[in-house]
């Protein structure tokens, strides 16, 4: 891992309809992530926060039933922007969230130049939907099918160009809330999919190592963490919580097998609603987490 590692927040909500999860930044931050990546011997770049524009009212794409569409695309392009000055600067990019719509732009800045940039998809859903499949227009449904170079011309470029990663090089570990169309794409792309269903009868010790064994040709992998990826008991302040998720422990444990492969190279944590939090403890799940995945050994 990096030893300089930039920190920078997206307030972002409007990939969803919840308001509250533009905050989720400053709970990550309150919960300490700063003192802890440094007690683990990082330096720590916080770039602050990009302006995500405030606006009152939610608009919806009248031919395609997008929601906020010129809201998400603006906070995306400038997101990208800043990740790849990160890469130029050779530090390691870790993005909080905001609503799971700012992984498009992560992903156009960490893949930029790379051909085959793994990533590891950690959430509930699939988040592969496209306008047409989607039962809710939220676009934070959709970014892994955007990243694939699926979806709304507008958001396919961002950054500059499409598409961002190939299936192949792609693993959604935790899935149990998939849509028909998100089904589908799974199968047309032959995606590799840990569904809560694998993760059980495997055993997460098992879904790392083939996780890791799977990506290990890749140029680096980015974890993108939804927090609804693990148990609405162990991260309640999430706006799209489905029950029957990774426990506390599991997802401890993937991160410390992630920390021992030695193989991520940036990472986003998002979907942190402190509003629908009990105090503050989905952002300090957050945070325990990163130290498990920046290498806190325990021992
Ligand atoms: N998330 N599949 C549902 C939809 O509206 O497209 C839920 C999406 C949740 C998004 O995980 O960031
Ligand atoms: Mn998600
Ligand atoms: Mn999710
Ligand atoms: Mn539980």
């Amino acid at each position: 891992m990096k030893k300089d590692i930039s920190i920078i927040g997206v307030p972002m909500d409007y990939g969803q309809t919840r308001r509250g999860v533009d905050m989720g930044p400053s709970a990550i931050r309150y919960a300490g992530m700063n003192t802890r990546l440094e007690a683990l011997g990082y330096t720590v770049h916080d770039e602050g926060d990009i302006k995500v524009e405030i606006k009152e009212r939610a608009d919806v794409d009248k031919n395609t039933n997008l929601k906020n569409l010129a809201a998400v695309a603006s906070g995306n392009e400038q997101l990208a922007a800043r990740v790849e000055e990160v890469r130029e600067q050779d530090r390691f990019p870790l993005i909080l969230g905001g609503d799971h719509s700012i992984a498009i732009g992560t992903l156009a800045g960490v893949a930029k130049g790379s051909e085959n940039l793994g990533v590891i998809w950690y959430d509930a859903h699939g988040d592969l939907n496209t306008a047409e499949t989607s039962p809710s227009g939220n676009i934070h449904g959709m970014p892994l099918a955007v990243s694939l170079g699926i979806g709304h011309p507008v958001l396919l470029n961002i950054g500059g160009y499409t598409p961002k990663i190939k299936p192949e090089n792609l693993v959604i570990i935790g899935a149990r809330s998939l849509d028909d169309g998100e089904k589908e794409l799974i199968k047309e792309k032959g995606i590799k999919v840990y569904t809560m269903h694998e993760i059980d009868r495997l055993g997460m010790t098992q879904v790392m190592k083939e996780t890791i064994d799977y990506l290990s040709g890749t140029d680096g992998v980015h974890l993108s963490l939804d927090l609804d990826g693990l148990d609405p008991d162990d991260a309640p302040g999430v706006g799209t919580p489905v029950k029957g998720g990774i426990s506390y422990r599991e997802s401890h444990l993937a991160m410390e097998m992630l920390a021992e492969a030695d193989m991520v190279t940036s990472a986003e944590f998002v979907e942190v609603n402190p509003i629908l939090d009990q105090h503050n403890k989905t952002a300090e799940v957050a945070v325990a987490l990163m130290s498990s995945l920046f290498g806190d050994k325990l021992l």
